[in-house]
This record gives C-alpha cells, sequence and structure tokens, in this order.
C-alpha cells in the first residue's frame, strides 16, 4: 500500500492509534482518511478491476489537492485498494481486512457476487459501502443502512432490455447465464420482462463464469432457432460466445448487458460484434455532467476507460462530499448525511432512495458497428 503522501511514509509508522480507528493522525496534525478500493485486480476481469480502482485513484487524488479540512484540521485522503478476483469469500475476507484497517469507507465491490455478501461485513462494522457497478438489487434491498451504489440497478435494466428486445422485432429469445448473482440476476429480470412485452423465452440455459467454450449450450439452441440470443455475464465470456455463435452460423441477434458491454468484448469478439447489443446503465460518457473532462483527464494518466472508472471516481466523490457535510470522516456521522446528499458527479446528479439506490438511474442501449460502441436513441 503505497501512501504517496511527500516523505511522510515512514512517519506512518508512528500513528499510535488503534487499527480500527478510521482517522489518523501525522506528526504534522494532518489527518489521514483511509478510503478501501475493492474490485477483481487478478484474473479475467482484473481490466475491469484496474478501471474501477483508477477512477477511485483519481477522485482521491483530487481530493488531496483540493485541500479539504475536517473538524478543523487538514486532511490526506489514502487509497487501500485491495483484490478480491471476483470471488464472493475472497470478497468478504478483504472486507474483513478493509475494517479491520480502519477504512473510513469502501468503494466497491465490482462484482455484485462480491458486493452482496461483502455487505454484511460492513453493515456489521457500520462502514458506508458505496458500489460503482454491482447492479444485483438485491444488495441495497437487504435493509443494511451502510449499502449504495451509484448505478441503475438490473430490475431497471432486465426492464429496459426486455422492451427493447420487443422493439427489435424478436418473437422468441434464448437466454444463457453465467450463473453469478449478476448474470442469472440480469438474466431473470432480462426474461420476464421480455415475456411481458410479448417476446416467448424457448430456453434458459446456464454455464459458470470461468467457461470460454460454449459449443454445447450454442449447438443447442442452435435447434430451436430463436431470433433473439440474450447473455447475462461477463465480458470475458460474452466475447468468445458471440464469436462462437457465429461460427456456428446462427444467424440470431445477439443483446446482452453491462457487464457484456466493454471494450474488452469487442477485443474478444472481433468482428462478430458487429451489429450486436447491450446497455449500460447511466448516459453515454458524452452525455455525462463531467464526462468529457473525466475522459480527456483519465485518458492523460490511465489510458482509455473500460467502463466503470467514472462511476469509481464519484463513489470517492460522493463519500468525501458526505463527510464535508458532516465536517467528520467518522462514519457514525457522516452516514446520516451520505443517505440525504445531493451531488453533481461526473456520472450524473447523485442522490439515493430509501435502500441506497440510485434515485432516477437511467439505462442507455448501444449497438456495436465498426468497433464503436455507438448509443440508439430512446
Ligand atoms: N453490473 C455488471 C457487473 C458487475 C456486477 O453487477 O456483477
Amino acid at each position: 500500500m503505497a501512501l504517496g503522501y511527500g516523505g511522510l511514509i515512514g512517519l506512518t509508522l508512528l500513528y499510535g492509534c488503534s487499527p480500527r480507528q478510521p482517522v489518523s493522525s501525522l506528526p504534522d496534525g494532518t489527518v489521514v482518511v483511509r478510503i478501501g478500493s475493492v474490485s477483481p485486480l487478478t484474473g479475467p476481469q482484473s481490466h475491469l478491476g484496474k478501471d474501477n480502482e483508477n477512477g477511485a485513484r483519481m477522485a482521491v487524488d483530487d481530493a488531496n489537492r483540493q485541500g479539504i479540512h475536517l473538524g478543523g484540521k487538514p486532511v490526506y485522503f489514502e487509497l487501500q485498494s485491495e483484490d478480491d478476483a471476483a470471488d464472493p469469500r475472497a470478497a468478504t475476507v478483504v472486507a474483513q481486512r478493509l475494517a479491520d484497517d480502519g477504512v473510513a469507507g469502501v468503494v466497491g465491490h465490482l462484482n455484485s457476487g462480491t458486493t452482496i455478501p461483502a455487505s454484511r461485513v460492513y453493515a456489521d462494522e457500520g462502514i458506508p459501502q458505496i458500489s460503482p457497478s454491482a447492479t444485483n438489487p438485491k444488495y441495497t434491498h437487504q435493509g443494511f443502512a451502510t449499502a449504495f451504489r451509484v448505478m441503475a440497478n438490473d430490475e431497471q435494466q432486465g426492464r429496459v432490455l426486455g422492451q427493447f428486445a420487443q422493439g427489435i422485432q424478436a418473437h422468441t429469445v434464448a437466454l444463457i447465464d453465467d450463473a453469478t448473482a449478476y448474470g442469472q440476476g440480469l438474466t431473470d429480470q432480462f426474461g420476464l420482462a421480455a415475456q411481458r412485452a410479448g417476446v416467448k423465452v424457448v430456453m434458459h440455459e446456464h454455464t459458470d463464469d470461468h467457461s470460454t467454450d460454449f459449443l454445447a449450450i450454442l449447438t443447442r439452441i442452435k435447434a430451436q432457432a430463436p431470433d433473439l440470443i440474450f447473455f447475462g455475464g461477463m465480458d470475458a465470456q460474452s466475447g468468445p460466445l458471440l464469436k462462437q455463435l457465429r461460427a456456428l452460423r446462427i444467424p440470431a441477434l445477439f443483446l446482452t448487458g453491462d457487464g457484456g458491454c466493454s471494450r474488452e468484448f469487442y477485443r474478444l469478439a472481433g468482428e462478430a460484434a458487429e451489429g450486436s447489443y447491450c446497455s449500460l446503465p447511466g448516459v453515454p460518457l458524452e452525455a455525462m455532467p463531467g464526462g468529457r473532462d473525466f475522459k480527456r483527464r483519465f485518458q492523460a494518466r490511465f489510458g482509455d476507460i473500460e467502463d466503470y472508472a467514472p462511476y469509481s471516481y464519484d463513489a470517492v466523490g460522493v463519500l468525501i462530499a458526505a463527510m464535508r457535510q458532516a465536517d467528520s470522516a467518522q462514519p457514525e456521522k457522516y452516514l446520516p448525511q451520505l443517505k440525504k446528499l445531493v451531488y453533481t458527479g461526473v456520472t450524473a446528479r447523485i442522490r439515493f432512495d430509501a435502500n441506497g439506490d440510485l434515485a432516477d438511474g437511467r439505462v442507455t442501449l448501444y449497438q456495436w458497428h465498426h468497433g464503436e460502441r455507438q448509443p440508439i436513441a430512446p
């Protein structure tokens, strides 16, 4: 964990306070506030995890340049970035470590399958948690006062996708999900919405979140000749899946949610991506309040945005804004401010509903053309 605070790295050993203290003081009187960031930094989703980490890091660095004071003392925000490898069990271990290390708040996790089990740890410890990307509704529907998210959830995303399926004249659809909280959850929501819109679900297949050979599933689907194939899962699989689908000469339209909609999807699918559809919570980057400026600054420092970096940037911004309103980084003091905060971030005007979900969450549909993800006008 690199502190990056001038020459004071060694001095942090002199904090002399308990490890659970969310606020530590340096000898010069500067208060150190730790913010946790958790995402998969290893494994097939590490590109997305790094993107989330970079967004959070940029926000912390921006805040440190503002000379923020809390309780009359100068504050240095320190990002503690952890890897949960997209694994639910690793997520709870990491969450407990962050709590034991005294973080004041957490941005994460990336996956619904990790965010949901970790949220119990943060709730028990009273630590505010904002996921920038986990979209399964259950995360914010467990009754935890500490759980928030800064994008639309999969109830909303599934509804938009289901109505879209009807709009593109699909009469029949085959579903495939990766059996994760996100993939299965979104596929179920999509299936319900599609059926309500008059699209017939002709089969529902399950894989897992590691497989990359879909030949058996696709052969079964080909026999049903659906108009549309919907996949609920991440890009490391949506890309190979679509490539194999086209290699089998299955002519069905292809639709997936945000996890399968990234630049990595296109890198893996190649030309097979042409004409396929996907959705992302939020509005296109160019239409976000701070999207263009964020893109320019992020690209200059880290390279292209993968997907969720603007949301993890905002999640840090929201935590710090609530701390400023409370004039404290103590979770019990700033959590009430977080609940009623109205914050104009990069991605949107953010405020939370009673569950901790983003109020007025939006979802945008896209179609891939020549390697570009182009928004479809609503
Ligand atoms: N929202 C898709 C990726 C993250 C997740 O919900 O698992």
